[in-house]
């Protein structure tokens, strides 16, 4: 058995040293501030080629971001073969390497996973990686590139990207010459497929007026300049914060993430009744819409609403295409808001699956369906088209013109999306063809349901670990006792839901509740907050005042 060049791991080990802190590979892979993070880059290169040579050499992306998070952090994912997230079991792998307290633990660690999960070190080993904008991403990647060096991984350095294009470069390479080829393996190369099959679905319909689009001042901003030339004005876009000079701005007081936890536009932007708005998030995966109503009131076009302009949509041409055999299904989690739920079930008749937070799930679950809508409310999520509805929708010539438009529609719309991953540009490709489709203003979009107002709380409790919960994270088993005692005040509210779920990427607890009035959805909240506290405060720490 091959076993791991010793001298060579030492030597550039020793120049990445692991600093005194525990690491954990989450839902979003490593995430962190980046002076912290050198050590765990270095490794990670480590695991992707070891994941590569466990695949038979089949290229692993990595891509080195912090998403929506403060210019000092940064991060570290990886991304499977198909552009899919990380496999699950190799999480656990990725948190081992990255607590190996010396050289030797590394080593002895490197060979566990070895035998165990008979890896061939003689195979070859493939990786691809890209990075956002932030200034720390230069030396992590060096960082990164070292790690790759340990077990000659053949590597190609994509330089700055948004994480949904990593994904798709990663399943070009590896379809490339395939049936399933999925294009050419190049940003350019993703420009040129999104922008033909979006020029596709708005042939012959009125341009709307312009959108304005705020890039977080990130890499969605550069990006998404490189790409409007290939659209020959086809979409007006109106780019805001792009200032990626000046990195202490990137997320800051704009995004996705801002705009949708603070239920307001970002700070400066001047707002004009009815006009259309988006925000990215840091790393261009998340996207959401909003818009002024003519009472000046800020209205937030969040994933739910997303998905069920999508799903409306998808149905539409399934039927009009005649190929209505085709099953449509929408993924959420349980912060989708209830009011989107129940539009999806009664008004489109459309399957619904709740699924845990975190991308993997609703991806995973998304695959029942031929055609799996998916979307957190956060605005991160896409449309899976199966195999076999793909075979479909290829196949269907239609018996009139109107099908035969419809089918061709359908085609566009599986090319437009990124089918790896949750991907801002291509969601937004998809949320303006049917605006332009249909010809709506936001407000028209806005009117398929109402949303039931809702609040979102952290809690700093003393050991989030001790909340454990069921159900897709809608029920609480531990501590002992306390769903009953939520349940109890939730059935005193109209229309009432909350949740209580540890957080996956911060020391909190985070409770969400939904009722028919703001006021009484503030005060569930709270209520829910406060037991939350008082059953894990153990004395310590400081009630919050807002806890009723
Ligand atoms: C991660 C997830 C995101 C989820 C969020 C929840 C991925 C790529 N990202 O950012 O989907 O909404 O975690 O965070 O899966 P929380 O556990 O702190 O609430
Ligand atoms: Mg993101």
């Amino acid at each position: 058995m091959a076993t791991v060049n010793v001298n060579n791991l030492n030597a550039l080990s020793d120049l990445h040293k692991k600093p005194d802190a525990n690491f954990t590979y989450g839902t979003a892979g490593f995430r962190m501030k980046a002076e912290l993070l050198d050590s765990v880059i270095f490794r990670t290169g480590i695991l992707a080629a070891l994941r590569s040579k466990k695949l038979d050499g089949k290229v692993i992306g990595c891509m080195i971001t912090a998403s929506h998070n403060p210019a000092e952090d940064n991060g570290v994912k990886l991304v499977d073969p198909m552009g899919e997230m990380l496999e699950g079991s190799w999480e656990a792998h990725a948190t081992a390497l990255s607590n190996a307290e010396s050289n030797e633990h590394l080593i002895d660690y490197i060979h566990s996973m070895v035998s165990s999960l008979k890896i061939d070190l003689t195979k070859p080993a493939n990786v691809v990686f890209g990075r956002d904008t932030r200034p720390s991403g230069e030396s992590l990647v060096a960082a990164l590139a070292d790690g790759l060096k340990v077990l000659d991984a053949t590597v190609t350095d994509y330089g700055i990207l948004t994480t949904p294009q990593l994904h798709y470069i990663t399943r070009c390479l590896n379809t490339a010459g395939t049936p399933e080829a999925y294009g050419e393996p190049t940003a350019e190369g993703y420009y040129k497929k999104l922008a033909a099959a979006f020029k596709v679905l708005v042939e012959g319909k009125t341009k709307l007026s312009a959108l304005t689009l705020d890039c977080a001042n990130g890499v969605g901003a550069p990006k998404f300049k490189e790409f409007l030339p290939h659209l020959d004005d086809a979409l007006s876009v109106k780019i805001v914060n792009d200032d990626v000079d000046n990195p202490s701005k990137l997320n800051l007081n704009s995004g996705a993430d801002f705009v949708k936890t603070q239920q307001r536009g970002p700070i400066g932007l001047k707002m004009a009744p009815q006009e259309r708005y988006a925000s990215f998030d840091g790393d261009a995966d998340r996207l959401v819409y909003y818009y002024q109503d003519d009472d000046n009131t800020f209205k937030l076009l969040d994933g739910d609403k997303i998905a069920g302009l999508a799903a409306m949509y998808i149905i539409d041409l399934v039927k009009a295409a005649g190929i209505d055999s085709i099953s449509v299904g929408v993924v959420q989690t349980a912060y989708a808001n209830g009011a989107s739920t129940q539009y999806l079930r009664n008004s489109l008749n459309v399957p619904v699956s709740c699924v845990s937070t975190g991308v993997k799930h609703l991806h995973h679950e998304a695959l029942k369906y031929d055609v799996g809508v998916y979307f957190e409310a956060n605005g991160h999520g896409t449309v899976l088209f199966s195999p076999s509805a793909l075979k479909t929708i290829h196949s269907t010539e239609g018996s009139n013109p109107a099908q035969a438009v419809a089918a061709r529609s359908l085609r566009a719309l599986s090319e437009v999306i990124n089918q790896t991953v949750g991907d801002a540009f291509s969601d937004l490709l998809l949320v303006e063809t049917i605006l332009t489709q249909r010809q709506w203003t936001p407000k028209v979009w806005d009117q398929a349901y109402t949303d039931l107002p809702n609040r979102l709380v952290k809690v700093v409790v003393k050991d989030r670990s001790i909340f454990k919960t069921v159900d897709a994270e809608r029920k609480l088993v531990e501590p002992a006792g306390i769903q009953d005692a939520i349940d109890a005040i939730v059935l005193k509210f109209r229309d009432g839901r909350s949740f209580v779920r540890p957080s996956g990427t911060e020391d909190v607890v985070r409770v969400y509740a939904e009722a028919a009035t703001r006021p009484e959805t503030d005060e569930l909240a709270y209520r829910i907050g406060g037991l939350v506290f008082d059953y894990n405060s153990n004395g310590s720490g400081t009630r919050p005042r807002e806890f009723l």
